[in-house]
């Protein structure tokens, strides 16, 4: 019995299912998880000591890689001078401000903890805001698990082949409306006919899959959001600082009402941030009625963390070699994939990607869910036995960062190539 094995027995005793997040477990793709001991780089390793090339990155937020020297630093010397103190801090000062200048929509930003207070924050202060209950979503998307939000949701819900949760009344699921992801007309048809509060997307929906906009589509959300007087956010939590330093509203052109920031924000502690226009944001208390509070918003490591990071990616270059390594990585499994024979739709935005093993474009979740999912899984496994861990789902999208070298994405094309051919 190997280490993880282990592990993962004693924590299936006193965890549910052994996790702390299902999209951990690994059920979709057979096996068990991993125990990961630790991060340099690119690279990871196993509580058995085997060394993995990473395309997960912590579902997103290590652009930089794990235990970014400089991002340590500031970490470290964060903590000598204080955890929490639940009072403000310079640092979160200058971290909003670097947020409003870098973020092309933020007006004004509140930090949070987690992606999914983000969210549910957002949709709180845009329906407090239009004084309208109802919401649109995406089918597919995830946004996090507040109670609106986990109807026809994406990533380990669609993992799971859940369609939403247990736990959430038929009230609060019933004021949230889904569409299909690129159909603008369906948006349309319900702005047309009732009062909206908000229309929340993933700019690049993540947590299907990466699957991109239609050219034209974020853009028809925003006439129709300034038309009907809807507040359009954008989940920025996967995209922030991923697929462009202003995220996916500066890599199109298209500003949102509200944004929601995770993941990169924090550089790999719990930060989160929601922001948008000043008027908007003028609702949250305690400028207005809206509520919304954390003993840990702005908590000192997580700021100081982000803030390096952000202050990093910000270095001229950034995100050109993010993208040539990214080009080279995707291409490359594309090309080894025809090679051999095997049906992928190979969809990047960026350095966010997901191999779809189907024949047919992937523009939604029911175009995703044509995959074949079993094939992608026995995929995963030939990866991970060739030491590159991905995504454990066909639902989910992998991402590279600015440490994986040439020789690592040379490695992982070594592996893609047998991974392949023990499929045929
Ligand atoms: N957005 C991530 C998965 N798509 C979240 C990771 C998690 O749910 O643990």
């Amino acid at each position: 019995m190997t280490r993880s094995q282990e592990l993962f027995e004693r924590a299936q005793r006193v965890i549910p299912g052994g996790v702390n997040s299902p999209v951990r477990a690994f059920r979709a793709v057979g096996g068990e998880p991993l125990f990961i001991a630790r991060g340099q780089g690119a690279h990871l390793w196993d509580t058995d000591g085997k060394e993995y090339i990473d395309y997960l990155g912590s579902w997103g937020p290590l652009i930089l890689g794990h235990a970014h020297p400089e991002v340590l630093d500031a970490v470290v010397r964060a903590a000598a001078a204080g955890t929490s103190f639940g009072a403000p801090t310079e640092q979160e000062v200058e971290l909003a401000e670097l947020l409003c200048r870098l973020v092309p929509s933020l007006a004004k930003v509140r930090l949070v903890s987690s992606g999914t207070e983000a969210t549910m924050s957002a949709l709180r202060v845009a329906r407090g805001f239009t004084e309208r209950e109802k919401i649109i979503k995406i089918d597919g998307g995830y946004h996090g698990h507040a109670d609106c939000l986990l109807v026809a949701t994406g990533s380990g819900a669609a993992t799971l082949g859940l369609p939403g949760s247990a736990g959430v009344t038929r009230g609060t699921a019933q004021d949230t409306l889904t569409v299909a992801w690129n159909d603008l007309s369906a948006v349309a048809a319900i702005l047309e006919r009732e009062p909206i509060a908000a229309v929340i997307v993933e700019p690049v929906c993540g947590n299907i899959g990466c699957v991109p906009p239609r050219p034209g589509y974020l853009a028809g959300l925003r006439d129709l959001c300034t038309r009907y007087r809807t507040v359009l956010v954008f989940d920025e939590v996967m995209t922030g600082f991923r697929v462009a330093l202003g995220g996916a509203q500066a890599l199109y052109g298209v500003q949102p009402d509200m944004t929601c920031l995770g993941k990169i924000v924090g550089g790999g502690l719990p930060a989160a941030a929601y922001g948008g226009r000043a008027e908007i944001m003028a609702c949250v208390a305690p400028d207005g009625p809206v509520y919304q509070a954390g003993t840990l918003s702005g908590n000192p490591l997580a700021v100081a963390a982000g803030l390096t990071t952000l202050r990093l990616l910000e270095r001229p270059g950034t995100y050109e070699k993010l993208e040539a390594t990214s080009h080279r990585l995707i291409e490359g499994i594309g090309a080894l994939a025809r090679e051999a024979g095997v049906a992928l739709q190979a969809n990047r935005v960026g350095s966010m990607f997901t191999g779809f093993f189907s024949g047919s474009e992937v523009l939604d979740y029911a175009s995703a869910k044509r995959s074949d999912a079993a094939r992608f899984g026995r995929w995963f496994r030939a990866m991970l036995e060739r030491n590159i861990y991905l995504a454990p789902s066909q639902f989910e999208a992998a991402f590279v960062s600015l440490a994986h070298t040439d020789a690592d994405i040379a490695r992982t094309l070594e592996a893609a190539h047998h991974a392949f051919q023990a499929l045929t």
